[in-house]
C-alpha cells in the first residue's frame, strides 16, 4: 500500500499560517542562514529502520499482535516505504539474517528502489540456533570452545555478507549474545580470545568498501559476563581486525547511568564509532521508544555526535539505526514517534552555539556552559523538522496523516487481524 501524495500536500496546506509564524520566530531568534543550515541537515539526515521492527515485538512473557503485521520482507519493506513517505527520514532498512533472507534478490531491491529505500548494515544471528544447522549456539558461537560452532557462526557471518553485497548493503552488524550465566562457566580470556579470531576470519571476507561494525552489550541474554560487554573491548577488537572496523554504540547497552555522549566523544576522537542504534530505557535494555524517557539524555549524546561529525573528520559516516520493540503500540506509530524524537535531539545539538560554548569553557565559566547547552535543548526545534519535511514531500505532522488516513485499519484489510509479523 502507498499513500496518495495528493493527500499529504493537501494536510500539509492545510497548517500552513501558524507553521509560517513559528518559523519566522525561529528566523528572528537565530540567523536565518543559520536556520537554513539546520533545514538542509535534517533532510539529508536518514535513518534505518531494521526489519524486525516492523511488526509488534514481545518479551519473554508473551507477544501480542497488532493486526495487519507484514507478513513476508517485501511487506516490511513496503512499511518502511509508507513510513518514508510521511517522514522522508527513514531511507534505509537494515535487514536481519535468517529472519529476513530475500528469496528474490532482484525484486526485492526493485520495490525497495521504487520506495526510495537503500540497504543499510546487515545483521547476523548467532544468537539462536538456525533450522538445521549442525551446530547449537547453546554455548556460544565466535567464541565457542567448540571449533565446529565457531567455523558455523563465521560462515554465517560469510553468508550474511554475500546476501548484502547482491543488494547493495556496505556493512555487517555483529552483535554477540555469548556470555556467561555463572561465574566459571567459561574461561574469560579463552572466550575473548576465540572471539577476536572468529572476528579477524569473518573481517578477512569484507569488501574493500564496506564497515564491518562491532555491538558491545553489558548483560543478557547471560547475566554474569558478556564477552563483549563494554566499549573498550568492542574497540580493541575492531583495532585489531583493521580499518574497516569500528565500534556501534546501542543506547540501551549501557549499565544504567554510563555517560554515553563521552563514550560517543572518545570513539569519535579516535575515528571508531561506525554505527549508532536509538532506544530509550528506564532500567536496561528496555527498547522504548526513542526519547519517551529521557529526551535531555538524548540530546547531549546528540552534541558529542554532532561535534564528532564536525570535527574528527577521520571518522566515517555513521550507520544510524533504530533498535527497539513495541510491545503495546502499533509498530509504524511507535517509528514515526521515534523517528520524530531522534530529529529533534538532532536539530537542538545542531542549534548548540559551538563558538560560545568553547569560548565559556575556555574561561571555565561553568553556568554559562550550561546555559547554552540548555538554550538549545529548551527551543522548540518542531518547526525546522516540519520545514524540512515540507521541502523534502513529507508530512508536516506524520503522525496526525498516519491517523487521519487510517492506515493502520487499512493493512488489516489488507493483510489480516491475526497475521504476525516474519522473523522475532
Ligand atoms: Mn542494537
Amino acid at each position: 500500500m502507498r499513500i496518495d501524495q495528493q493527500q499529504i500536500t493537501e494536510v500539509n496546506t492545510r497548517n500552513n499560517d501558524i507553521h509560517n509564524r513559528q518559523m519566522d520566530i525561529l528566523k528572528q531568534l537565530h540567523s536565518g542562514s543559520r536556520i537554513e543550515g539546520i533545514i538542509g541537515k535534517l533532510i539529508e539526515f536518514q535513518v534505518a529502520l531494521p526489519s524486525w521492527a516492523l511488526g509488534a515485538g514481545g518479551t519473554r512473557f508473551g507477544r501480542f499482535s497488532y493486526g495487519g503485521e507484514p507478513g513476508s520482507l517485501e511487506q516490511k519493506i513496503e512499511d518502511i516505504g509508507l513510513i518514508h513517505q510521511l517522514t522522508r527520514t527513514a531511507g534505509a532498512v537494515s535487514l536481519h539474517i535468517p529472519w529476513d533472507i530475500p528469496d528474490d534478490i532482484p525484486a526485492v531491491k526493485e520495490l525497495a528502489d521504487s520506495l526510495d529505500i537503500t540497504f543499510d548494515a546487515m545483521n547476523s544471528n548467532t544468537f539462536q540456533d538456525h533450522e538445521g544447522a549442525a551446530q547449537s549456539y547453546r554455548n556460544g558461537s565466535l567464541s565457542s570452545v567448540h571449533e565446529a560452532a565457531r567455523e558455523q557462526a563465521v560462515e554465517h557471518n560469510r553468508e550474511v555478507i554475500r546476501i548484502g553485497e547482491n543488494l547493495g548493503s556496505k556493512g555487517l552488524t555483529v552483535w554477540l549474545a555469548d556470555g556467561a550465566s555463572f561465574p566459571g562457566q567459561y574461561n574469560f580470556q579463552t572466550a575473548l580470545k576465540h572471539t577476536g579470531e572468529s572476528l579477524k576470519t569473518i573481517y578477512a571476507a569484507l569488501p574493500d568498501d564496506w564497515k564491518m561494525l562491532i555491538e558491545y552489550k553489558p548483560y543478557e541474554p547471560h547475566f554474569y559476563s558478556t564477552v563483549i560487554q563494554d566499549w573498550g573491548t568492542s574497540l580493541m577488537l575492531a583495532n585489531a581486525c583493521g580499518e574497516k572496523a569500528f565500534t556501534l554504540v546501542d543506547l540501551g547497552h549501557h549499565l544504567p547511568n554510563t555517560n554515553i555522549e563521552q563514550i560517543v566523544a572518545t570513539l569519535m576522537a579516535q575515528g571508531k564509532l561506525g554505527g549508532f542504534h536509538f532506544n530509550d530505557s528506564k532500567y536496561g535494555d528496555d527498547d522504548l521508544t526513542v526519547g519517551s524517557v529521557k529526551p535531555y539524555n538524548l540530546f547531549l549524546i546528540f552534541n558529542e555526535l554532532v561535534y564528532g561529525m564536525e570535527n574528527n573528520a577521520e571518522n566515517p559516516p555513521l550507520s544510524w539505526m533504530i533498535d527497539a520493540s513495541h510491545n503495546i503500540k502499533d509498530p509504524l506509530e511507535d517509528l514515526i514517534q521515534s523517528l520524530e524524537a531522534i530529529l529533534v535531539a538532532y536539530a537542538q545539538a545542531l542549534l548548540v552555539d559551538r563558538e560560545a560554548l568553547s569560548e565559556a569553557q575556555q574561561y571555565s565559566d561553568v553556568a554559562q556552559c550550561q546555559e547554552i547547552l540548555q538554550e538549545a535543548y529548551r527551543t522548540d526545534v518542531r518547526p525546522l523538522l516540519r520545514e524540512s519535511r515540507l521541502r523534502s514531500g513529507g508530512a508536516m505532522y506524520p503522525l496526525q496523516v498516519y491517523r487521519d488516513l487510517e492506515i493502520r485499519k487499512k493493512l488489516i484489510r489488507e493483510r489480516g487481524l491475526k497475521v504476525r509479523a516474519t522473523g522475532l
